[in-house]
């Protein structure tokens, strides 16, 4: 085996247990499953190396393929600069055939249904995965396994996957979703990375702040401005700084950075919450101004239900008064509905307390959802079951609400993108898996 456990000062099973999963250049390893005398090879895969194509770019590179500077992005012309087709190598005496690799062009269909193999070995094992992309997923393991036999846990799984399916995973455990993800790419290839609790921050010290959640090139560009370049500086900045800075994203990534990171793994399509919230340029006290706002935003919130047919039973907003303290109210319905003028007219009836007070941000939201087709339940008893829940104070959100999200692009205005409004960005349709196979009844237990 050749997990890399960090070391662990302590193991708490109370944590959850996250696992990212990362297959290795993964387009390049497709098309070596199909031709199997690719590995071992320098594999580029991407666009525009056939005679007489100039434009193209690479999509993947094999490892091997990569040690000759080729890479993802790049275009192809530099690319064949680095690294000849190995059919021009041959027939140009100038070319060493040992220094060409192989090209393939990009076959999306296939790699889909490769991945498609590898989720389904994802979803046997795991009760919640998170499906991110073509070739990554987060798996909440945390009832499968335990800190002391979780690396024995994750090698299977790359085993199983890589004899079932024919592709290698890098794959990153850790008590956060940040933490693994960035443990899944720290031994690549066929890498196994195991981050305990309690080692979260010490893992992130020495990373560069581009490996923090959130952190896009733009951030990590201002925040070298200001004298932070690992993700250990900005876990030790100011966060007044920070907040003065890049607003309530600041921070965001102040937390990520120390390895605070509640977000639950959910899986994509099936959001618990949907949110928008907005923020003022200058807190306000407006009472019209406040309500026009809390007016769009649940139109706003209600709309992206009703395109999701998500029904929700509870109502919420988020007040944000100075400096930084979060105030959630929300309201329960005796059922759930898809009612825009009743998100409307909760969130003003709920804003009503906030009355007086000046406010830096306002936010609405429905949660409870559910996505079962069918009738919506009477509104009959709405008046009757009321059931007002309310926290106060800094960061004193609702808990376990709100769907994971991809991080917020840079330079993204207010409407999403903050904790609490994390719910849109969870909420792509699931990809099914391509084929239902697998045998592997018994794995995992
Ligand atoms: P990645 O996971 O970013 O890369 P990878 O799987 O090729 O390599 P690694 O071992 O570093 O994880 O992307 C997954 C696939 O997405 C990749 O195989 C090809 C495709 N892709 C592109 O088409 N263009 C790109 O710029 C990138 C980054 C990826
Ligand atoms: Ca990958």
């Amino acid at each position: 085996m050749d997990g890399a456990r960090l070391p662990g000062t302590s193991v708490d099973d109370g944590d959850r247990i996250v696992a990212h999963v990362d297959m290795d250049c993964f387009y390049a390893a497709c098309e070596r499953r199909r031709e199997p005398p690719l590995e071992g090879d320098p594999v580029v895969v991407g666009m525009g190396f056939e005679p007489g194509e100039t434009h193209g770019a690479v999509a993947t590179a094999s490892y091997e393929a990569r040690e000759y500077g080729v890479d993802s992005a790049m275009a192809i012309s530099a690319a064949l600069e680095r690294l000849p087709r190995k059919v021009d190598a041959v027939d140009d005496p100038a070319l060493d055939v040992a220094d060409a690799g192989f090209y393939r062009p990009v076959d999306m269909e296939y790699y889909e249904s490769v991945s498609g193999r590898v989720r389904a070995i994802l979803h046997d094992c795991a009760p919640v995965v998170r499906e991110v992309s073509i070739d990554e997923a987060y798996l909440d393991v945390t009832d499968e396994t335990d800190w002391n036999t979780v690396e024995q846990w994750a090698a299977r799984l790359k085993d199983e996957i890589r004899s079932t399916v024919g592709v290698p995973a890098s794959v990153g455990v850790a008590p956060t979703m940040s933490a693994a993800k960035v443990a899944s790419d720290r031994d690549k290839p066929d890498g196994l990375v195991v981050v305990e609790p309690g080692d979260v921050r010490d893992f992130f010290a020495d990373l560069p702040v581009e490996d923090v959640h959130g952190v896009g090139p733009v951030t990590a560009e201002e925040l070298d401005d200001l004298g932070i370049e690992t993700a250990g500086d900005l876990a030790s900045a100011d966060p007044d700084v920070l907040e003065e800075r890049f607003g309530e994203r600041g921070l965001e990534i102040y937390s990520y950075a120390r390895g605070e990171d509640d977000r639950e793994v959910t899986p994509r399509g099936r959001p618990k919450s949907l949110s928008r919230e907005s923020a003022f340029t200058e807190a306000t006290d407006d009472r019209a101004e406040l309500g026009d706002r809390v007016r769009s935003l649940a139109a706003s919130v209600a709309d992206r239900a009703t395109s999701k047919d998500a029904l929700y039973q509870t109502i919420g907003i988020k007040v944000v008064t100075p400096p930084f303290d979060v105030n959630t109210r929300a309201r329960s319905l005796p059922g759930p509905v898809d009612e825009p003028e009743l998100v409307e007219s909760v969130a003003l009836d709920l804003l009503d307390e906030f009355e007086g007070q000046r406010v830096r941000k306002v936010g609405v939201r429905v949660s409870n959802l559910s996505f079962t087709a069918g009738e919506q339940a009477s509104l009959g008893g709405f008046e009757g079951a009321n059931d007002d829940t309310a926290t106060t104070g800094p960061g004193a959100d609702e808990v376990n609400d709100d769907g994971t999200s991809e991080p917020a692009p840079d330079g993204q205005v207010t409407l999403t993108g903050a904790a609490w409004a994390e719910g849109d960005a969870s909420d792509d349709a699931a990809t099914p898996p391509v084929d239902g196979q697998t045998t592997i009844d018994d794995f995992c237990k």
